[in-house]
């Protein structure tokens, strides 16, 4: 009955995660959520907080269940509509645990060892956590639970990607037709925000410094001021130019992504740095408004996050439940 169900399903479904590793920075914005609000409307979208992968490093529990509930907030601001798709923790749904196993068990260690965001994060370090090397299972089984076709993200997250079409690629080919093969949707404009103080780094929730990170919720006057004292160069000729000027080509690529312009038009107005940090600040601000506003107003009725979730993790679990049964069955695991 359940397996009629999915595949009976006409319409495309999407599925991306975030991590409550910290607040959202204004990369999260454009290079995942914004798509994410226009995806709820045209497909069946399923948009996770993955709690379990922001545990794959040092943390605090404390400030993980802020930043869970937070982050929860800030996607109902940003113009998620529960109504319109399914929001749930990662973590509520026990299958994305089960399942990963499952997929480990199917990747190989070659495989895991070549992610460059292990690479980035782990190095050589020796006290890295297993988590952290397994990860991408984990963002597989987040994937493959719900039959997903489409997956919208950054950049830095296309070999992860890749990595979760050539597990549900071999596991079929291994074991039986199980999971839908989805693609990675990246947005042409935004998709690697870089730091504004290291414009060679992509700009992180978890960077050191706050210095080069807009954060979603910052006021205007703290965006005026980190926009301003973004690093560009010394040439002073407004140029975008990502390879040379990787400082004011990632400026120029923000407003671009903030109001859906292209560069020309920005650097055919401005002759001085100053002037284009400023009208970079300015769309920058102009975009994030309504979204503040809307946070605040949501602070006032904290429950409904927790209503959301609540229901989210029930939408959820009708699909990625059927999906982990049939993965366990066409593996060989018998059914209780
Ligand atoms: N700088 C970025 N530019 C464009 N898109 C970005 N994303 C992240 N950084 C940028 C996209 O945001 C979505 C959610 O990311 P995540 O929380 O799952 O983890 P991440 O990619 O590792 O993001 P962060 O901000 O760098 O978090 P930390 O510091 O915890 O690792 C993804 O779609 C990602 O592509």
């Amino acid at each position: 009955m359940r397996r009629c169900h999915l595949a009976s399903k006409a319409v495309i479904r999407v599925l991306s995660g975030i991590q409550p590793s910290g607040e959202l920075h204004i990369g999260n914005y454009l290079g995942a959520i914004r798509s994410w609000v226009r995806d709820q409307y045209e497909f069946d979208s399923f948009f996770t907080i993955v709690d379990l992968h922001a545990i794959t490093v040092e943390h605090s529990p404390e400030e993980l269940r802020k930043n869970t509930l937070r982050l929860a907030m800030t996607l109902l601001a940003a113009g998620l509509d529960p109504e319109a798709c399914t929001i749930f923790a990662q973590s509520h749904v026990s299958a994305h645990a089960e399942l990963s196993w499952l997929l480990e068990c199917t990747a190989t260690f070659g495989e895991l060892s070549r992610m460059t965001q292990f690479k980035d994060k782990g190095r050589s370090d020796e006290s890295i956590r297993a988590g952290l090397f397994t990860y991408p299972a984990l963002m597989a089984a987040d994937i493959l639970l719900y039959q997903a076709e489409r997956v919208p993200v950054g950049e830095d997250q296309r070999q992860h990607l890749e990595l979760t079409r050539d597990i549900a690629i071999r596991f079929n080919a291994k074991y039986g037709q199980t999971f839908t093969i989805p693609q990675a949707t990246i947005p042409p404009l935004g998709s690697r925000v870089m730091d504004l103080a290291h414009p060679a780094k992509k700009m992180s929730k978890s960077s050191q410094s706050t210095a080069g990170t807009i954060f979603i919720l910052d006021p205007p006057e703290t965006i005026a001021k980190k926009v301003s004292r973004a690093v560009t160069d010394t040439e002073n000729v407004v140029r975008f130019d990502p390879e040379n000027k990787p400082g004011i080509s990632n400026l120029i690529e923000l407003w671009c992504a903030a109001t859906g312009n292209e560069p020309s038009q920005l650097v055919s107005q401005h002759r001085m740095y100053g002037e284009l940090k400023k009208t970079v600040a300015d769309a920058l601000i102009a975009l994030l408004e309504p979204l503040q506003r809307r946070y605040q107003e949501l602070q006032k009725d904290p429950g409904e996050v927790s209503r959301m979730l609540k229901l989210g993790a029930e939408k959820a679990k009708f699909v990625a439940e059927p999906t982990l049964e049939l993965a366990k069955a066409n593996m060989g695991l018998v059914a209780p």
